[in-house]
């Protein structure tokens, strides 16, 4: 496949388009570096709906869901061991306004559109692989993990980053609850199918939907790898992934999908929807690693979310010694990225 050249792309560092009417999607500019004449199908996809919303700041409040758990369950508890992320926390307003999340728009401005969209009530299910396959209720897990806080750095690979205080719970320890059968090597992850609710998931056909992720299972049974259900303290608002996402801090933000319904305990690696769309740029492991350039930037250095300043990027995202069983075990012979 031919990669789209430095006509489409800033490629000094920054990868993110500043200019609105140039915006286009990763999967839209490799469509359209490939396919004369495709980018004007995206254009109309853009204009096709008018429910877009401009939020003042204290409007934002309002993005997080009402639930009636949720004012027993925040703010977690800070685990002693995350509460330096070693950067100063980004401002919870920008991380509210600036977003990956596809199913609502190719923008960074998700939460102008997600107003039909409810994440509660929600469930999960959990099958495959396991002893204890099960659809568990979103209120089930809230009431069964004890619910703490933890500051990561997250880094996307479009070469920013952001600091937040994320609530949640490990990851190993829901699966640990779901007795994952010696057979099951990987986990697979799906979000939510509601294009009713998700305009993105009914314009943007040229994805796969719904959104998929997978991680092999000693990555996911690492003590860094985060379910998360709240931020800054309090519940999720819907751009963030409400009511429930994965984070894994050590690898390119798209690893963690949000917003999911579904778990999987399989043999099989599973294929991922960045994978799919753009292999060459997009690989199973996704650490971030600022050796290895992505197709169309560097990812030497990365943006701090809410101002211009460009910082280095670290190996695993600066988290390698929490990784370190992991680049002994399953990322040995270059399996880093
Ligand atoms: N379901 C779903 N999950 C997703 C995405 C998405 O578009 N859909 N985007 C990914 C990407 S590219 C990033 S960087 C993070 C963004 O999370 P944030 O908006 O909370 O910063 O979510 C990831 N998970
Ligand atoms: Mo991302």
């Amino acid at each position: 496949m031919n990669h789209p050249g430095p006509k489409y792309w800033n490629i000094d560092c920054n990868p993110e388009i500043t200019d609105e009417s140039d915006y286009l999607s990763r999967r839209s500019l490799i469509r359209q570096a490939t396919t004369m004449g495709v980018g004007s199908i995206f254009a109309g996809a853009f204009s096709a709906s008018s429910a877009a919303i401009t939020l003042t700041e204290e409007d934002l409040d309002h993005q997080i869901p009402h639930h009636a758990l949720s004012e027993k369950l925040y703010p977690g508890k800070p685990n002693p061991k995350y509460r330096d992320p070693g950067r100063p926390l980004s401002d919870r307003d920008e991380v509210f306004r600036y977003n990956n999340f596809y199913e609502f728009s190719l923008k960074k401005d998700p939460y102008r559109y997600t107003t039909d969209f409810q994440p509660f009530p929600w469930e999960i299910e959990v099958k495959g692989l396991c002893d204890k396959p099960k659809k568990w209720d979103i209120d089930e897990i809230l009431k069964s993990f004890p619910l703490e806080e933890r500051a990561y750095r997250f880094r996307c690979v479009e070469a920013w980053n952001m600091t937040v205080p994320w609530t949640g719970f490990p990851l190993a320890d829901f699966i640990k609850k779901c007795e994952p059968k010696a057979s099951a090597k990987y986990l697979r992850f799906i979000s939510f199918l509601r294009p009713e609710q998700a305009r993105g998931q009914k314009y943007y056909t040229d994805y796969q939907w719904p959104y998929f992720e997978g991680l092999h299972i000693q990555e996911a049974m690492n003590p860094l790898a985060f379910v998360a259900t709240g931020i800054y303290g309090k519940q999720l608002p819907k751009q963030s992934g409400s009511p429930i996402r994965i984070i894994l801090p050590w690898k390119y933000g798209y690893k963690g999908p949000k917003s999911i319904v579904t778990i999987e305990f399989t043999d099989q690696r599973p294929d991922t929807f960045w994978n799919v769309a753009y292999p060459e740029a997009y690989g199973f492991f996704s650490n971030v690693n600022p050796e290895k350039p992505h197709p169309n930037w560097s990812q030497a250095k990365e943006r701090i979310l809410g101002s211009d300043e460009l910082i280095p990027t670290k190996l695993y995202n600066g988290y390698a010694d929490e990784v370190a069983d992991l680049h002994k075990g399953i990322y040995k012979n270059g399996k880093v990225s």
